[in-house]
């Protein structure tokens, strides 16, 4: 008898907000699909079993550690830390929301490839369900092709997935669980084009989103715990606070602020937990400030 070998391998899911990731992940792994929406405030972490069988009928048992990232754009550092030790990344766009496709390349693979080059990709066009809408109401879309011809120049596989159907949720799954146990040290690295190495470096959205990421990795670091450990309890603090994650307004985050300090108290004493709450706070400070500014700005050119 064959011997099954065992790897436990760490993937993400990447792409906009509301293209579908958290439902896919919970497609693939539970079978459910579940429409209330719930925005994913960091990271979220599942595991689940694989049973992987090559063409030549090798075994292999996979454990996915499946990273479901928050779809906002521009948390840059808890990106950075939450991409460290990937083994694969699932890139996934909307077919009813054509934007969705073009910032795969000019947001999501430079993050990608910043953190972890060279790593397999396969590319999920999710929602396919409503594909007859789509062509009803736009004829012209060629967002297929566009799809595919992307699929090729990173040497990728492309699904057509739907999360509320589960059609092609396992088998995109697969393809990744496949490409995982092919020999890992040779893995063809994604042909950058010109546009993934300009956009390696961007920059934040807004300073609201800067501001969060930033009191968000302050949290983490300080805590000392993996980041899979502490987003929970960030999250956990956050929704209290009632901030989405999509939208942060200034008032939300300062209640964030102080809900994360009071998680702090069981841990710290009263001086690190002050300062560290004002440090914070001057960083939601420093918005208002850039704000007032441009207000005072368009006041002076009216
Ligand atoms: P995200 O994790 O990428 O942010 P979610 O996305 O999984 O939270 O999904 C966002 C919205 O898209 C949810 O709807 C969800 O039900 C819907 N959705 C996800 N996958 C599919 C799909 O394959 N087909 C269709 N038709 N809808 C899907 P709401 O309405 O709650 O915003
Ligand atoms: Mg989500």
């Amino acid at each position: 008898m064959s011997e099954i070998k065992a790897y436990k391998r760490k993937i993400v899911l990447l792409g906009d907000g509301a293209v579908g990731k958290t439902s896919l992940v919970r497609r693939f792994v539970t079978n459910i699909y579940d429409d209330k929406y719930l925005a994913t405030v960091g990271t979220k972490v599942t595991e689940k079993d694989l049973l992987v069988i090559d063409g030549g009928g090798a075994k292999t048992n996979l454990k996915l550690m499946i990273w479901d990232f928050m779809g906002q754009k521009g948390f840059r550092k808890i990106e950075k830390s939450g991409l460290k030790g990937t083994s694969g990344a699932l890139i996934v766009y909307d077919v009813s929301r054509i934007e969705t496709l073009a910032n795969i390349e000019d947001y999501w693979i430079p993050v990608l490839h910043e953190a972890a080059p060279g790593v397999p990709i396969v590319f999920l066009a999710n929602k396919i369900d409503l594909r007859s809408d789509i062509e009803k109401n736009s004829p012209e879309a060629t967002t297929i092709d566009d799809f595919q011809n992307m699929a090729n120049r990173y040497k990728a596989s492309g699904y057509f997935t739907s999360a509320k159907t589960g059609e092609n949720v396992e088998t995109a799954f697969r393809g990744m669980g496949k490409m995982l146990t092919k020999d890992f040290t040779v893995q063809t690295p994604p042909q950058l084009t010109e546009r993934v190495i300009r956009n390696a470096s961007v920059g934040y959205e807004s300073p609201i989103i800067k501001a969060t990421d930033e009191i968000i990795m302050d949290f983490y670091k300080k805590y000392g715990a993996s980041l899979e450990e502490t987003m929970p309890i960030i999250r956990k603090q956050f929704e209290r606070a009632g901030v989405d994650i999509n939208e942060p307004t200034i008032e939300g985050l300062r209640k964030a602020v102080k809900f994360l300090g009071k998680v702090e108290r069981n841990f710290w004493s009263h001086d690190e937990v002050s300062f560290r709450m004002k440090k914070r706070l001057s960083m939601i400070n420093h918005i208002v400030q850039i704000n007032s500014h441009k207000r005072h700005q368009k006041t002076l050119c009216a």
